[in-house]
């Protein structure tokens, strides 16, 4: 459909990881070797409204040595990854957007945090949590959307 010449929209999300040292419940008979579970995802803000307004799929591109190192995430989602592993890594991502949006897919890289981080109180924590969280706020822009795509996303 049209484009929208003077709009421009904008749309806030986290990119991220979480992390555990294994042994871990959430991760069950990890393969031999494999030191941390993990996830790797695409996410709403907190209390923020879902993402499928705007974002078709997510594709993950795990590190070479991952059987399947290319893994699709189809909206509603949740857009993420869990697994296991020894090491860290940059994890290629891709965005896609609606059919309707004409817009090309949009690359983010996040490199894997398993390691504990931060000042030694927050270090810490981590170590007596068990859990370490690596995410930061992202910002997408559409400019001169589509009259369809606009429509959904002022619709959410
Ligand atoms: C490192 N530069 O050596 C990194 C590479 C590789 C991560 C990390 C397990 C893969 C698998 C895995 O954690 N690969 O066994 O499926 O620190």
């Amino acid at each position: 459909s049209k484009r929208l010449k003077a709009q421009k929209i904008s749309r806030h999300f986290l990119i991220g990881n979480t992390a555990v040292q294994l042994p871990h419940p959430s991760f069950p008979d990890p393969p031999e070797g494999h030191s941390k579970g993990w996830k790797v995802y695409v996410r709403p803000l907190p209390n923020g409204p879902d993402l499928s307004s705007w974002l078709k799929k997510v594709q993950f591109k795990l590190h070479h040595t991952y059987a399947d190192a290319s893994r699709t995430i189809e909206a509603p989602g949740p857009f993420e990854i869990s697994e296991t592993g020894y090491g860290e890594f940059g994890v290629e991502i891709r965005l896609y957007f609606p059919p309707e949006s004409g817009e090309k897919a949009q690359y983010r890289e996040h490199y894997l945090v398993l390691g504990y981080y931060g000042s030694e109180e927050q270090q810490e924590r981590q170590r007596k949590e068990n859990f370490i969280v690596a995410e930061r706020v992202e910002t997408i822009e559409f400019n001169e959307p589509t009259q369809d795509f606009f429509k959904n996303l002022t619709n959410e």
